[in-house]
């Protein structure tokens, strides 16, 4: 049987890892794309790069031709993008980098399958961000899009360029629409890795304190290993369609604090208020603070999402809760 080809954009990223660990397994030939940079960006996947089936490629999101090129000498069965600039808060001090990347080179991609090979399945990492200021209890695919920064207003543009692209042309394009996932391999300036990687830091006596912003935003977090299942299911379906991925369960950043206190043992307690909330350990001394820094010009207070159409139709199931996942990314940092 000929074995299925795929690109994936942001193969370097957290997602990248865990997408072509599976793509891998199910014995796809992986061709990842990463960025020029500075420093070595291939941290994540350097256990891959040795294997014969994963083949890595210069490219960038912000160059259509070498979007154009890849496409054209690889003629990938499917293509995943997971490139984006996709912190919501840099957004704000970069968003025409972010719109450029994560709103028009969705669309160069698009384009490029528009051109060389309509059959070409396509996946657009579409995020719960879209959402924004939301007044529905859970988030479904039927949600109204509200997005509060230049990262979701951008991935909004990719998200409905998608379905343009799919109805116009009948390309097999589909959307994940994907609440906020973690891993031990989370970037370290997202919250959860922030949280973990400090609080064990504080532990072992080699950091002071952790400084944190709204301490009351409430997300839904998963595992990105049971997210990727989601985002692979979604382009074996026998039509293309737009699926939401969350857990249904929310918690605000200060029960992730709390969490991965109790996890690690480590004792604290709250008092305060506003800017001038602390947590402080047994001896007094604050653990936890507030800076205004780490606040952004607009916040998405909420966020919940209803993942019954692809429990229903993807048969996709979760398989790490969220204890299962600080668990793991503690015995991460602490190895
Ligand atoms: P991540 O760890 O930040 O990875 C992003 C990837 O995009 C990296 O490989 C990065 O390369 C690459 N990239 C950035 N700019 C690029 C450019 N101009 N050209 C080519 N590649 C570029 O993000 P993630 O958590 O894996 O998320 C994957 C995707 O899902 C992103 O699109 C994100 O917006 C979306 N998403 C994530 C979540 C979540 O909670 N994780 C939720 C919903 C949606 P470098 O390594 O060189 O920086
Ligand atoms: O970890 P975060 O930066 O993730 P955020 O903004 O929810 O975005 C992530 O999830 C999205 C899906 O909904 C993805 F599309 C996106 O690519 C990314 O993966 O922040 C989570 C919450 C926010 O409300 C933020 O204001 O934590 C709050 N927060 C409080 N203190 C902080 C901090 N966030 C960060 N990054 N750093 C802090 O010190």
């Amino acid at each position: 049987m000929k074995r299925k080809k795929a690109i994936i954009f942001g193969v370097t990223g957290q997602d990248g890892y865990y997408l072509t660990k599976l793509l891998l397994k199910k014995k796809y030939i992986v061709h990842g794309v990463k960025r020029r940079s500075s420093s070595v960006p291939t941290k994540r996947i350097s256990s891959f790069l040795n294997q014969k089936d994963f083949i890595i490629h210069y490219g960038d999101l912000t160059d259509t031709s070498s979007i154009h090129n890849l496409v054209s000498i690889i003629k990938p069965d499917e293509i995943y993008n997971l490139a984006a600039q996709s912190h919501v808060g840099v957004s704000f001090y970069t968003p025409i980098f972010t719109a450029n990347v994560n709103a028009i080179g969705v669309l160069s991609i698009l384009e490029a399958i528009r051109s060389i090979d309509k059959k070409i399945k396509f996946y657009q990492a579409g995020t719960s961000e879209m959402f924004g200021k939301t007044n529905s209890k859970f988030q479904s695919e039927k949600t109204t899009f509200n997005p509060q920064s230049p990262y979701g207003a951008a991935k909004v543009f990719a998200h409905q360029i998608t379905q343009n692209y799919r109805d116009a042309y009948k390309i097999f394009a589909s959307n994940g629409i994907l609440f906020n996932h973690e891993s031990p391999l989370r970037g370290d300036n997202f919250v959860t890795k922030k949280i973990v990687s400090s609080l064990i830091n504080i532990k072992k006596g080699k950091q002071k304190s952790l400084v944190l912003g709204n301490l009351y935003a409430r997300r839904d977090w998963g595992h990105a290993a049971d997210y990727v299942e989601a985002i692979y299911k979604i382009l074996q379906q026998n039509k293309p369609d737009d699926y939401v991925i969350a857990t249904g369960k929310d918690y605000t950043v200060k029960e992730f604090v709390n969490k991965t206190a109790k996890i690690i043992k480590l004792k604290i307690q709250w008092k305060g208020k506003g800017l001038n909330e602390v947590a402080v350990n047994q001896f007094g001394k604050t653990i936890v603070s507030i800076d205004k820094k780490y606040f952004r010009p607009l916040e998405v207070d909420y966020l919940r999402g209803d993942a019954s159409k692809a429990k229903k139709y993807l048969k996709w199931k979760i398989k790490n809760s969220i204890d299962d996942l600080i668990k793991q990314m503690v015995k991460y940092e602490l190895d």
